[in-house]
């Protein structure tokens, strides 16, 4: 018989948005909510979990650290770690696909390179793919004019690994992390290489700590820029937060899952763990490719050179 699902490509996905981490929290601690939301979604009949971005975490960016060995304690140096593993255990008992975010550090040709990173993680338990966050917001050192930091410019070093996609449960995925989401030029990269489904996890405060913006405002441009990529790139997106009051900072909630239409067709109602899940047709992505966004046959690059170029001053 024809499975209408399969020729659909549907996917069911779950955004799993986390509450706060508190800073003396252990790692253990989160991986046993992590564990919990997996089982949550797998008695859902979820096939794809999204976690946030530095997931295992306080987001610690909020605090001026000057201590290295203090920084370290905030990055993983192996993936799965010790503390890690029963989350890649969960994965493969529960056959899932799961997406997370966490600060890496990695030697790489003998240096210590630290990177806000997000991988993807099959029912097998593998690492299948790997993104590094590209655009790093905040600044690189104390501003004493903030309310609290957002040392990310300090911590991390710009990605390496550009925008790639990936084929996984029949569709072409793509990641980003948490300000990427607001650039169009994030959406457009993957979108110029296909992508069906895009993964993103945050950590946005509700209050801007140094040019005040109300509330509901940022609220609005978290899903704004969510929103506009997904229907300007005819894909799916699933964004999702670390959200609740950490050590006395609000972070903001409001995860969702966007079709390729643009509309909103799941989102969380609270501040805590919360899991919401959709059935997701990758095939709802081609109307848009082929007609509206059909980037071969309406896309004017030579107008848009401006785009690439480092300085905009230029002619
Ligand atoms: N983690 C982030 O990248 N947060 C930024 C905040 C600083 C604005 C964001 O774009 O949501």
């Amino acid at each position: 018989m024809l499975d209408l699902r399969k020729q659909n490509r549907v996917i069911s996905i779950a955004a799993a948005q986390l509450g706060p981490i508190q800073p003396t929290d252990s790692r253990s601690s989160v991986v046993d909510r992590l564990v919990g939301l997996l089982e949550q979604a797998k008695s859902k009949g979820s096939e794809l979990v999204v976690f946030p971005e530095l997931a295992f975490t306080t987001f610690f960016p909020r605090y001026e650290i000057t201590d290295e060995a203090e920084l370290d304690y905030w990055f993983e140096k192996e993936m799965p770690g010790e503390e890690t593993r029963p989350l890649f255990a969960a994965i493969q008992r529960l056959k899932l696909s799961v997406n997370f975010g966490y600060a890496e550090l990695v030697p790489e040709a003998g240096i210590t390179r630290r990177y806000n990173t997000s991988i993807l993680i099959n029912p097998n338990g593998e690492i299948i793919a790997k993104y590094r966050k590209i655009h790093l917001p905040g600044h690189n050192e104390f501003d004493p004019e903030r309310s609290f930091q957002h040392l990310e410019k300090k911590y991390f070093e710009v990605g390496n690994l550009g925008f790639p996609v990936w084929d996984h449960l029949g569709g072409k995925l793509g990641m980003c992390i948490c300000n990427d989401r607001r650039w169009p030029e994030t959406f457009r990269v993957l979108g110029l290489k296909g992508v069906e489904l895009v993964l993103i996890g945050y950590n946005t405060p509700t209050h801007n700590a140094k040019h005040p913006e109300p509330p509901h405002r940022r609220a609005f441009y978290n899903h704004l820029c969510v929103q506009a990529g997904a229907y300007q790139n005819s894909t799916w997106v699933v964004s999702v937060a670390k959200s609740g009051c950490e050590d006395g900072q609000d972070l903001m909630a409001g995860s969702c899952i966007v079709s390729p239409h643009g509309e909103i067709v799941a989102q969380t109602s609270s501040s805590k763990d919360e899991l919401i899940v959709a059935d997701c047709d990758l095939s709802l992505c081609e109307d848009g490719k082929n007609n509206m966004f059909n980037f071969s046959e309406h896309r004017c690059p030579e107008e848009y050179s401006i785009i690439t170029r480092a300085n905009c001053d230029e002619d």
